[in-house]
């Protein structure tokens, strides 16, 4: 992940980029990893933007913004400054799966996250039936979308913190994979 470091800290910093359809479960997936808590999460109309540390040394500033049709168009210009992209997928919501993945596969074409890794959350792993990461990684053909960077496609559950939630030193949703 293209890391910030400031000159007077030795904390590193760097933007995310959290993307996905309605109801894909980001705003849930934030809050769990910003309060490890379970809440009742509204559809995000704008955006949420939250400041999660990992480890002591590590600050992300996370983007969560709104995955209705109208806040699609306006993905494009949370782009710029992106040192990540976290895209959710709702592994249940095979319908819109389609969708979903066009609207992927549009994102990574901005010119501002030419090159930043990308982790696909596989999300609602609870719910039986889901989808699996090896299915989301095929169904959205990662390997050849994101040939250029670094990616990762992790399952999760965002309501139980499963896949997201880390005892060692960093999630594993956010170790750097190829
Ligand atoms: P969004 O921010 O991507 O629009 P939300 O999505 O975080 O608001 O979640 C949409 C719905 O999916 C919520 O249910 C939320 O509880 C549910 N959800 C999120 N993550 C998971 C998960 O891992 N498993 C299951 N089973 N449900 C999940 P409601 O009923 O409040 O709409």
């Amino acid at each position: 992940m293209g890391l910030l470091s400031s000159k007077n800290s030795k904390i590193k910093q760097a933007h995310v980029l959290l993307l996905g359809l309605d109801s894909a479960g980001k705003s849930t997936l934030l809050y769990k990893l910003k309060l490890a808590t379970d809440i009742t999460t509204m559809p995000t109309i704008g955006f949420n933007v939250e400041m999660i540390e990992l480890e002591s040394s590590l600050l992300l500033t996370v983007w969560d913004v709104g995955g209705q049709e109208k806040m699609r168009t306006v993905w494009s210009y949370y782009c710029e400054n992106a040192d990540g992209l976290v895209y959710v997928v709702d592994s249940t919501d095979q319908q819109r799966l389609e969708v979903s993945r066009k609207e992927f596969e549009h994102i990574l074409k901005n010119e501002h996250i030419k090159n930043v890794p990308v982790v696909l959350l596989a999300n609602k792993q609870d719910v039986p039936g889901a989808l699996t990461a090896e299915d989301i990684t095929r169904i959205f053909k990662v390997k050849k979308l994101c040939s250029d960077r670094n990616w990762y496609v992790q399952p999760c559950c965002a309501l139980t913190g499963d896949g997201l939630i880390w005892a060692g030193s960093r999630p594993p949703a956010f170790t750097a994979a190829s």
